[in-house]
C-alpha cells in the first residue's frame, strides 16, 4: 500500500517537473528541522503536520506564519527543510518567506493546489494536492488534501527514519483507506448542523477549544466562522482556556468544543466541565458511541471513529457546515466574503 501512495504522490510531483517525495525522502529522513511556513488555512494545516511528523517521524518541527517569518532573521542551516503550503500558490507572504529561507541555504518542498503557480515555481520539490478549484474565497476541501499529503509524508519519512513501525504503519495506511467514506458519513450530519445554526445564528462570539490534534482543528473552526459569518471567534487549545479566555465564558458563549476519544480525551472532559460550570453553551464534536462527553453538552455531534492522526480530517468537517450554515442564515456571501482575497498577492 505504500509504494502505491508513494506513486500516486510521485505521480502528482510530476507535473512540478521536479522531484516528489519519492526523490526527497532521503533528504526529508535526514533534514536536522523541518519548518512549515504558510498563512490562514494552510497555517493550519501546517500545524497539523507539526503533530503528525514528530509523532511519526521524530524530526523537530517549527510552524511559522509567513507573514512574520518573512520580516525575520531567522536562523537556518542547509539541513533545514523548508515546506511551504498554500492552496493558490499566490499568497505573497508564503512566497517570500520560501524566498528567504532558499537565500540562507534551506530546501524548499512545496504543497500547492494550483498547477504551476509561483509557489510550486519557486521550490525544489512538492507535492500538488489536486483538491479541485476553490470555488469560495475561504480553503475548505484544500485544508483536507493538504491534511492528507503531510499525512503521507510524516508516514513516509517515520518509515524510512524506523521511527514508525511497520505494523502501526500498516494499520495506519488501511485506515487512511477508510477515511473517504467516514467523511460522506460526516457529511450526512449536515440536517443536524442547520438546526444547531439556527439557534447560534445571532451569537456575537465563538469559542473554539480543542487538545492534541484537534488543535489545530479548532483555530480552523474559528477562522472559518470568522472568515465567512463575521461573528468574532477565537480558537484554543482547551488547557489554555484557564489562562485567560474562561473569563469569557457565560450562558451567552457558545463553546465548539472538538472531543473525539484519543489520548487526550480525559482532559478534555474536564474542560467541558470547566464551562458547563459558568454555564457556557457547549456544542460538542464527539466521537460515535461517547457517552460522557454527550452527557454534559448542550449539542452532541458524533462522527465517525478513526485514529487521532486521522481525526482532523474528520473533525473539520462539522465546523466548516457549522460556519456555511451560519453564514447562509444571516445573510452572508459565502464565496465572496467581503474584505477577502482569494488569493493574498500583497
Ligand atoms: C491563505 C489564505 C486562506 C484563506 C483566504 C486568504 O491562502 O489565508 O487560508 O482562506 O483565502 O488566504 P493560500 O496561501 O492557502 O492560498
Amino acid at each position: 500500500i505504500l509504494d502505491s501512495m508513494r506513486g500516486r504522490m510521485v505521480a502528482e510531483s510530476d507535473h512540478l517537473m521536479m522531484a516528489g517525495i519519492r526523490e526527497f525522502e532521503n533528504k526529508f529522513a535526514n533534514a536536522s528541522r523541518i519548518i512549515i511556513v504558510a498563512c490562514g488555512t494552510s497555517w493550519h494545516a501546517g500545524l497539523v503536520a507539526e503533530y503528525l511528523i514528530e509523532d511519526l517521524a521524530r524530526i523537530p518541527v517549527e510552524v511559522e506564519y509567513a507573514s512574520e517569518f518573512r520580516y525575520r532573521n531567522p536562523i537556518i542551516s542547509e539541513r533545514d527543510i523548508v515546506i511551504a503550503i498554500s492552496q493558490s500558490g499566490e499568497t505573497a507572504d508564503t512566497l517570500a518567506a520560501l524566498e528567504l529561507a532558499k537565500s540562507k541555504g534551506a530546501t524548499i518542498f512545496g504543497i500547492c493546489n494550483v498547477v504551476g503557480s509561483s509557489i510550486a515555481r519557486a521550490t525544489d520539490a512538492g507535492a500538488y494536492t489536486h483538491a479541485g478549484p476553490e470555488i469560495g474565497v475561504a480553503s475548505t476541501k484544500a485544508f483536507t488534501a493538504q491534511v492528507t499529503v503531510l499525512t503521507l509524508i510524516a508516514m513516509i519519512i517515520g518509515s524510512k527514519r524506523g521511527t514508525l513501525e511497520t505494523t502501526k504503519l500498516r494499520e495506519l495506511m488501511v485506515e487512511l483507506e477508510t477515511i473517504p467514506a467516514k467523511v460522506e458519513e460526516a457529511l450526512k450530519l449536515n440536517e443536524q448542523i442547520i438546526g444547531i445554526s439556527e439557534q447560534y445564528k445571532d451569537a456575537t462570539n465563538f469559542l473554539y477549544l480543542g487538545r492534541g490534534y484537534n488543535f489545530p482543528v479548532a483555530l480552523e473552526g474559528a477562522l472559518k466562522l470568522k472568515e465567512i459569518s463575521y461573528i468574532h471567534a477565537e480558537g484554543y487549545p482547551a488547557a489554555e482556556m484557564k489562562h485567560g479566555p474562561i473569563a469569557l465564558i457565560d450562558e451567552q458563549m457558545p463553546v465548539v468544543v472538538i472531543a473525539t476519544k484519543d489520548s487526550s480525551y480525559e482532559k478534555i472532559v474536564s474542560n467541558v466541565q470547566e464551562v458547563k460550570a459558568r454555564k457556557g453553551k457547549v456544542i460538542a464534536v464527539v466521537t460515535e458511541g461517547d457517552t460522557t462527553i454527550p452527557a454534559m453538552a448542550d449539542h452532541v455531534i458524533e462522527i465517525p471513529e478513526t485514529s487521532e492522526h486521522l481525526m482532523p480530517l474528520l473533525s473539520v468537517i462539522p465546523l466548516q457546515l457549522l460556519s456555511y450554515h451560519i453564514a447562509v442564515m444571516r445573510g452572508c456571501n459565502v464565496d465572496q466574503p467581503r474584505n477577502l482575497a482569494k488569493s493574498v498577492t500583497v
